[in-house]
């Protein structure tokens, strides 16, 4: 710790337009945290081309989820709101920590099995060690707590076997993160495919409803959802799309599950689904429109990538240039 609040970390990656997963799992809770942490909300863009992606895209999008940060609650004058590639920190601590993390653990990673499989002809390095990068990012500010959905529970915790690694070497380096993962919201799933998260690659646009998604197109996609058989609304393992549909109606209502089920009961499928459409539509026109109004300023949405990069300098150059004293490099005296 650099000041005398404890550090919130959290990154999400521009590689795609974001759904109401990332939205629910994370973003959303990020606001929460301001007060009371230092915290630090990252535009990923370094991990985001571990998958190809189109140049141009990549910039609209890291401009976009950083309008959306804003658009969801994050006030850049209380939180560090920056780049990834804006601070060479984290490229330089990754590559120190893909020194101590093992091959055999990096294997393990289900998330690496699973974008392999869907991204057979580009199997790269970065995305064999996107979780030793992930750690320096944590690692780098001194992190006490990182918000995630369940999806990146494992690399979590190998950031934290990391850090404790390091730590025995070298004596007490980072503060290793503990994950905070929400109760409600952690896994959104697909629409189309109840028993797989919703992820913003997918390519069939029926299965993610993306946070800028009109209201129109939010309540098609609820229509169409898959639902599972019998025409009970409750919340059941053996029912998973009804299930997906409860968590989201009970997220963006705060409202309990129970209490969404009561108000459900008796209810057919189609009016059950409109009404989380509609719901989700509601929770989600705030957002679409200051994004809109924040999108319109380029010069301000410069201005604050610049000023979240001094920030998080700052304190990631302390951060390495321990890391590079206990390990024995030198540094040059100019
Ligand atoms: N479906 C989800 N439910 C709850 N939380 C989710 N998150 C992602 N999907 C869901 C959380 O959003 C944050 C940012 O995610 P990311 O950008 O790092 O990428 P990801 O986890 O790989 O998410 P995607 O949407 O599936 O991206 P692509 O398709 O590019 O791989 C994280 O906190 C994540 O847990």
């Amino acid at each position: 710790m650099y000041n005398d609040k404890k550090v919130v970390f959290s990154g999400v990656q521009p590689s795609g337009n974001l759904t109401i997963g990332n939205y629910l799992g994370a973003i959303r809770n990020f606001s929460a945290f301001s007060n009371e942490y230092h915290c630090y909300y990252c535009v990923v863009d370094m991990h985001a081309i571990t998958v190809r992606q189109n140049p141009a895209e990549l910039r609209r999008r890291t401009y976009e989820t950083l309008a959306l940060y804003m658009a969801c609650g994050l006030d850049p004058e209380k939180n560090t709101l920056f780049v990834q590639s804006h601070v060479p920190q984290h490229a330089e601590l990754g590559w120190v920590l893909d020194c101590y993390t093992m091959f055999g653990e990096l294997s393990r990673m289900t998330q690496f099995k699973d974008k392999s499989a869907k991204n057979a002809d580009n199997i790269n390095a970065g995305l064999f060690t996107y979780p030793s990068l992930m750690a320096a990012d944590i690692l780098l500010y001194q992190t006490e707590l990182v918000p995630v959905g369940i999806d990146q529970k494992q690399h979590l915790e190998l950031a934290r076997d990391i850090a404790n690694r390091f730590n025995q070497i070298y004596g007490e380096t980072f503060v290793v993160p503990e994950g905070f993962i929400p109760k409600e919201g952690a896994k959104i799933c697909s629409l189309q495919d109840p028993t797989k998260k919703m992820s913003k690659s997918d390519t069939n646009e029926n299965a993610v409803v993306r946070i800028l998604d009109s209201k129109d197109d939010i309540i098609r996609k609820f229509k169409r959802a898959v639902t599972d058989s019998n025409n009970e609304i409750i919340f059941s393992l053996e029912k998973p799309g009804i299930s997906n549909l409860l968590t989201i109606y009970s997220c963006v209502t705060d409202k309990t599950i129970a209490e969404a089920e009561r108000e459900f009961a008796g209810m057919g499928y189609g009016d059950f689904k409109l009404a989380v459409g509609e719901a989700v539509a509601d929770n989600l026109a705030p957002v679409r429109a200051e994004f809109a109004r924040l999108m319109a300023d380029k010069a301000y949405l410069e201005a604050t990538m610049a000023k979240g990069a001094d920030e998080a300098f700052r304190n990631a150059r302390r951060t390495m240039s321990k890391v590079k004293r206990k390990i024995g490099f030198t540094e040059p005296k100019h």
